[in-house]
């Protein structure tokens, strides 16, 4: 079988890993871009083994990053997940967790000059068409990976990347709360409908039947559980303005308790047919922010009263995820005028990757 070579680097991205692609290495044809990010990752093939993929949603992501043409954005980034088991590619939703290694990506790959010791990168997410800022440790003009931040989910600790959301509400949805109503009732069951950045239901973990402290295999092996939250899952597509969710990664399904750990809330999230062993990043945002909405599941369940800056802490499989929001305004008038969190990032590999030639003929 002749290969053909494609630049590209593996980097960890928070709590999340993938290939990182400059968008001029990859073909412009998007149909042999998807056929060639398959064959990259070895889908479809649960266990990815002819492939880089991880066999797991969170590590079967791809990133393509270009310069922005834009006046307020250094680089462009596209996120793609990659179905491990399924020929399936969506540009569906968005990633924060790759998000996190595109600032040191961007500055390696030359397509941001690194300015000082801190290096602040624009990055326009174009799944969302939304806005993030990232502070990229540079000490001499080079990215540093090592540092003291460390992130649950992730062994050890790495230089921290201190991230800004700017315009992320209803970006995915088009409106914060897509529904209209803090609450809406699907299949019997009490419902919160957010996009802060990520499509999310949130329900009580007590209204499914669950604790809401089982851990992901348990939650995932069992099948009625599943077949409820799917159901709850298709339904609420629609009204999110998402259309048929079949066979779309979002919206995602929060299962939330009062929290076990000392932070706001507990967690496990369906992402969406898998248990997320932590929580997504613009997930934790979307749940943070529906426990301050007043009228939302989450609201009524914790009795949260929060206004201006707030940190809320999520706690999710393997720690917390620490949400910084600046609140402004109650219901549905509820605004959230920034909201930031902190990432690790780290370089794993750079050099090229192989897939059949006839993939993508020269
Ligand atoms: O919500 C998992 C992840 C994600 C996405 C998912 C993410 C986010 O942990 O921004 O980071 O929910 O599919 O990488």
């Amino acid at each position: 079988m002749q290969l053909r070579a494609i630049p590209c680097s593996v980097y960890r991205g928070g709590t999340s890993k993938g290939l990182y692609f400059l968008k001029d290495d990859l073909p412009a044809d998007i149909a042999t871009r998807d056929a060639v990010l398959l064959a990259a990752l070895g889908s479809p093939d649960a266990r990815q083994i002819d492939g880089m993929g991880g066999a797991h949603p969170l590590t079967s992501k791809i990133a393509i990053v270009s310069k922005s043409e834009r006046a307020d954005a250094d680089v462009d980034y596209l996120f793609l997940q990659i179905v491990p088991n399924k020929a399936a590619v969506t540009d569906q939703q968005n990633c924060g967790n790759l998000l996190a290694a595109v600032g040191p990506f961007a500055i390696e790959q030359k397509l941001v000059v690194a300015t000082g010791d801190v290096t602040s990168v624009r990055i326009h997410m174009l799944n969302t068409r939304s806005r993030a800022v990232a502070h990229i440790e540079t000490p001499g003009g080079k990215v540093e990976y090592e540092g003291e931040a460390r992130i649950d989910g992730v062994p050890g600790t790495a230089a921290p990347v201190p991230t800004d959301f700017l315009d992320v509400a209803g970006s995915s949805c088009g409106a914060l709360l897509p529904s209209g109503n803090a609450q809406d009732i699907i299949q019997g069951v009490a419902v919160s409908l957010i996009d802060n950045g990520m499509p999310v239901i949130v329900v009580r973990a007590a209204d499914l039947g669950q604790t809401g402290y089982e851990t992901p295999m348990i939650m995932e092996a069992d099948t009625v559980l599943k077949a409820r939250v799917e159901a709850i899952r298709l339904e609420a597509g629609a009204l999110m303005n998402l259309g048929d969710v079949t066979d779309k990664s979002v919206p995602k399904i929060t299962l939330i308790a009062p929290a076990q750990n000392g932070g706001t809330v507990s967690t496990r999230t369906f992402i969406p047919h898998r248990v997320h062993e932590a929580i997504g990043v613009f997930g934790a945002v979307s749940v943070a922010t529906a426990c301050v909405l007043k009228g939302s599941v989450a609201n009524d369940l914790l009795g949260l009263d929060a206004q201006g800056a707030t940190d809320l802490e999520i706690e999710h499989p393997t720690g917390f995820f620490t949400v910084s929001m600046d609140i402004e305004g109650e219901g549905k008038a509820l605004s959230i005028k920034r909201s930031a969190l902190l990432r690790t990032a780290r370089k794993l590999m750079t050099g090229e990757v192989f897939v059949p030639a006839h993939v993508w003929p020269e």
